[in-house]
This record gives C-alpha cells, sequence and structure tokens, in this order.
C-alpha cells in the first residue's frame, strides 16, 4: 500500500479527488499554511471555508489538488494558545505541551505581559516554562533576576540561560525539558527565541537581529510562526514565533483570574465569601497573604497589583 503522505502525489489519488490525508501544520502566512505529511513532505494547502482555518500545531485532514493542497477538516484541538484585544483574536498555534516563554537580561521585559501570557497559558491548561536569557550581561540580568523574584518562588520556577555565550551548557537542560513534547517559544522582541532555534534544531539557520539589523529590515526580526523539529524522529517540535507586545486576555472572565494565578490561587480558599473578589472583602485569604512594607507574605505586592489592575480592566470590556 502507498504510504498516506505520498498517495497525494500521484494522478489517481489526484484524479479521484476524494482521497483524505493526515497532515501537521508546520506554519501559516495569513489564510493558507504549510502542511507537513506523515512522511514528511510539505505543501502549501488552503482552507476550504472559514471553518477549516487552520493554526501551527493542528492536524488536519487534507485533499489534493494540482500542486497545492485543501484543507479538508482541522481535527479536534486539545488546546489553543491565543491572545484576545478589543479588536481581534490572535492565535499562535494548537495542541501543545508546553509554552517556554522567554525573556531576557534587555531588552528589559514587562512583567504584566509575563503575567499575562502565563495566565493565557493556565487557562488552556498548557504548562508555561519560564527562563531568563543573557545571563552574560552580568548587571542588567542581575536586575531581572530580583524581579522575578516572584516567579522563581512559583512551581514552574525560571531558567537561567545564555543561549549565545555559554548555549552548549544550556542545551542539555533544555532537552531534558523538552524531549518528545510540542513547545511554543514566546516572548517579546529580541528576547532570543530564533536564537534558542538555532541552537536545538539541527541545520536550522533562522534569521535573528544581527543579521535583520545588518540588514536593515524592521523591528520584529521573526515574521511567522514555525515549526521545526529537534530530532529526526519527528517527536520533539519547537515552534518559533514573532515577538509580542501586548497580550490581550479579554476571553478570560475577571471571576477567573485568581484561578489562574497560582500564587494568588493558593489562597483562595481561605476567604470568608465564595464569592470573593480578593479586592475589598473582609475576612479574605488572598489580601492577608499580600507582601507589605512591613509584613512579609506569600504574594507579592507587584502580583497582586498586576491582579487588581487586570482584573478591572477584564471588568470594563466585558459589555
Ligand atoms: N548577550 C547575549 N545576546 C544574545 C543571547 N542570546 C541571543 N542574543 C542576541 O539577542 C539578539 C536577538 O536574538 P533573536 O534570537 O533574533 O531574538 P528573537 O526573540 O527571535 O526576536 P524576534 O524574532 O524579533 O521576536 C541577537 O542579536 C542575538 O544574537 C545571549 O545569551 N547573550
Ligand atoms: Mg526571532
Ligand atoms: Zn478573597
Amino acid at each position: 500500500m502507498a504510504k498516506p503522505g505520498r498517495a497525494a502525489f500521484t494522478p489517481a489519488a489526484h484524479n479521484s479527488g476524494k482521497a483524505h490525508h493526515d497532515g501537521l501544520v508546520v506554519a501559516s502566512h495569513g489564510r493558507h499554511c504549510l502542511v507537513e505529511t506523515p512522511t514528511g513532505e510539505r505543501l502549501i494547502c488552503h482552507p476550504r471555508g472559514k471553518k477549516s482555518q487552520a493554526v501551527v500545531g493542528d492536524r488536519v485532514r487534507w485533499q489534493a489538488t494540482e500542486d497545492e493542497g485543501t484543507i479538508e477538516e482541522v481535527l479536534p484541538r486539545r488546546n489553543l494558545f491565543y491572545r484576545q484585544d478589543e479588536i481581534r483574536t490572535k492565535s499562535f498555534a494548537a495542541n501543545l505541551d508546553h509554552v517556554l516563554i522567554l525573556i531576557a537580561a534587555e531588552p528589559e521585559f514587562s512583567e504584566h505581559q509575563l503575567a499575562r501570557a502565563l495566565i493565557a497559558a493556565e487557562a488552556e491548561r498548557i504548562t508555561p516554562i519560564i527562563a531568563l536569557n543573557k545571563s552574560d550581561l552580568v548587571e542588567p540580568f542581575e536586575r531581572a533576576w530580583a524581579k522575578l523574584a516572584p516567579y522563581r518562588r512559583m512551581h514552574h520556577g525560571v531558567l537561567p540561560l545564555s543561549l549565545k555565550a555559554s548555549g552548549e551548557a544550556d542545551y542539555a537542560s533544555l532537552m531534558k525539558l523538552l524531549s518528545g513534547k510540542s513547545t511554543l517559544v514566546l516572548g517579546p522582541s529580541g528576547s532570543g527565541k530564533s536564537t534558542l532555534t538555532n541552537l536545538l534544531v539541527p541545520g536550522a539557520t533562522v534569521l535573528t537581529q544581527e543579521i535583520s539589523q545588518a540588514l536593515n529590515s524592521g523591528k520584529h526580526t521573526t515574521t511567522s510562526t514555525t515549526w521545526y523539529w529537534i530530532d529526526e524522529a519527528r517527536t520533539t517540535g519547537l515552534i518559533d514565533s514573532p515577538g509580542f507586545q501586548e497580550f490581550g486576555l479579554n476571553h478570560i472572565e475577571p471571576m477567573q483570574l485568581a484561578g489562574l494565578m497560582s500564587d494568588i490561587a493558593e489562597h483562595t480558599g481561605d476567604c470568608k465569601f465564595y464569592n470573593c473578589t480578593h479586592l475589598h472583602e473582609p475576612g479574605c485569604g488572598v489580601i492577608s497573604n499580600v507582601e507589605t512594607p512591613t509584613h512579609a507574605g506569600p504574594i507579592s505586592a507587584s502580583r497582586y497589583r498586576i491582579y487588581g489592575e487586570l482584573f478591572a480592566e477584564l471588568s470594563q470590556t466585558r459589555y
């Protein structure tokens, strides 16, 4: 029997117009995307209609047309990692095991955006990994490391990296985490996402910032989301994505927030009222555990402030 991936390219399958094949979406460019067959061939596919709009990481059923293909069906997703603001929804990728949030000593990262990306991952039950890159830049790294204290105390911790200066040492610790999994690498522009891809993916030559600066080609070096295989057996997937600035959480209900911030969620069981917003209620288990200048507490002041600001923002955009 012909392998499923090959059959698409035979005239018989083409003429019958009926053969459906399995595929994995490995890149998306606006409406059309690149689909990889089980045997490793890649072809451009167009969605049949709005319903078959696919994102990277999607498993699809496709049909051959001329030398390209049509996506007939997007198979049910395990999860979909996306952000949403007032204007639009932007999907990053589907069917993920991890979101690796890569930030760096430089450029300075926004704690707000980090907190938002973590909440979006928790909402889809995707395991987050936080890594802080550029440990060779000693002083900015120390500042960033200190700023991350509340995140270092959380269950996922923070992994220090120096992808350019001592990538070899990072290789082993990263492989241990990522092996056999599908991981989306996410983070602000310039944090080193493509440098990471080049380190882990044999033969990858993804454009990184110093080269794009030399070519003078704009602020974001990477402009589309792309899936790479780390191993030849194609069991470990790594997805490079363009840097983001604003991470909209319009799809989250304000009352869901506390449950999606693990350091805060730990204390919601102690609240006097079941529908506590943790903003002002008496007997609130969250408020009593927030650190103050005179009282050390397990919830950092900055995390609690972010909670309050997000709660207000999400309450406003409901209507
Ligand atoms: N000092 C230092 N620089 C690094 C390190 N890792 C990456 N860089 C540099 O940081 C710059 C940005 O790296 P990229 O990999 O292009 O960043 P990116 O996250 O892919 O950026 P976008 O594609 O724009 O989102 C490049 O000049 C890298 O060489 C590191 O460990 N230390
Ligand atoms: Mg990049
Ligand atoms: Zn409370």
